[in-house]
């Protein structure tokens, strides 16, 4: 299990954090996720044998977010 933090762009209020946070609690491999908007940051826990990090950023792409390291 990976714990990493990501920056976030596009992240502008609580429902940005909320749809993000809803996403990746459905996304295959994720264990945890919390999301600060004040901060832009996410904080993942995943499986890193399901998941990696190419796959994390892009899986968000489709909504308008776009994660850094
Ligand atoms: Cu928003």
């Amino acid at each position: 299990m990976v714990k990493q933090l990501f920056h976030v762009s596009g992240i502008m209020c609580g429902a940005c954090a909320y749809t993000i946070q809803k996403h990746f609690k459905h996304l295959k491999g994720v264990r945890g996720a919390s999301v600060d908007f004040t901060k832009k940051e996410v904080v993942l826990e995943y499986d890193e044998r399901k998941l990696n990090q190419a796959k994390i950023i892009q899986s968000l792409t489709p909504f308008g977010y776009t994660l850094q390291k």
